[in-house]
């Protein structure tokens, strides 16, 4: 399917009256700015499995494993840019008067795109903090010193983000459920949708009315549940949207 198909006047009414607009994203947001996704075909989980690196007691366990895998993601990550589907969403933030991205994405690239009104519910991969004393750090730091970075406390330092068994940030999350309980149309960008709670985000705004669309080169367990699946990459199909909708 080409990115403007199935861009049906159904869904274009759905934004023309819409007052609340949420767009939900994972990894594959970022897949065409060169940030590998978790689960797909270059997913970094092909050669590292989560349940040996993101979560606590693995890092407990090897930390210096665990490092060595964030010090090089971070660095990808820093290199790269915002896509044209980033640059999309921003813009579609400044036309609707109330427009959220709420994303499981650590690489803060919402942001650099332009949007503002961001909830981040697996932290964010610019921050680290000590887990003895809560003293916040610079990837300039972390990356600078030891394999193992500590802080002064003697505290081992960790990235601020969201592991498995771990609970999601309590305001990110109230923020996503608020603005999926009211949103009109809603977006979910990129995702395999197999990570809860976030994974129920769609189906929240879904029980409150939302239109939901959903943007994806696969068919997930969410697609024929959302209104429309449009099937291709959000590079393509999110400027696309913009495009039908001004
Ligand atoms: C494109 C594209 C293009 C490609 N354009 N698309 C049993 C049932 C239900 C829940 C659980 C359960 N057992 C355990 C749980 C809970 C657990 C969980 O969900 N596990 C499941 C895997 C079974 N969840 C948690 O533990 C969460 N916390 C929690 O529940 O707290 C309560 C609690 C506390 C204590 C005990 C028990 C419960 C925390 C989850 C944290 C997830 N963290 C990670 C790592 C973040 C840090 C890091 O990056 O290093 O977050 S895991 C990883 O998966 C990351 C992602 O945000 C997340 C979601 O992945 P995402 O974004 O969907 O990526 P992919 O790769 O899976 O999919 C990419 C998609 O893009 C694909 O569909 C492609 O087709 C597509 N794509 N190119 C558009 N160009
Ligand atoms: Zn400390």
């Amino acid at each position: 399917m080409k990115s403007s198909e199935n861009i049906s006047d159904q869904l274009v009414s759905a934004f023309r009256t819409a007052q609340h607009v949420v767009a939900f994203t994972g990894a594959g947001m970022s897949a065409e700015s060169g940030v590998p996704t978790f689960r797909g075909d270059d997913g970094i989980w092909k050669t590292f499995k989560p349940e040996e690196l993101a979560n606590l007691n693995a890092f407990m366990r090897n930390p210096a494993l665990v490092w060595e895998w964030y010090a090089a993601r971070k660095k990808v990550i820093a290199e790269v840019q915002p896509n044209p589907g980033h640059y999309a969403l921003a813009e579609m933030e400044r036309k609707f008067s109330s427009f959220a991205v709420i994303t499981q994405n650590i690489d803060n690239l919402h942001r650099r795109a332009g949007n503002k009104n961001v909830f981040e519910l697996h932290g964010n991969i610019e921050r680290n903090y000590c887990m003895k004393c809560g003293t916040n750090f610079t990837n300039e730091y972390v990356l600078a010193g030891a394999a193992v970075p500590q802080c002064t406390c003697g505290g081992m330092i960790r990235p601020d983000v969201v592991w498995f068994g771990e609970m999601l940030p309590e305001d990110e999350w109230e923020g996503a459920i608020r603005a999926c309980r009211s949103a009109d149309v809603l977006l979910s960008v990129g995702t395999s949708g197999v990570v809860y709670p976030a994974a129920s985000l769609p189906q929240t705004a879904k029980l409150a009315g939302a239109y939901v669309i959903e943007i994806n080169p696969e068919p997930t367990s969410l697609s024929s549940h959302a209104d429309v699946f449009l099937q291709g990459k959000s590079g393509e199909i999110l400027p696309a949207i913009l495009a039908a909708i001004r």
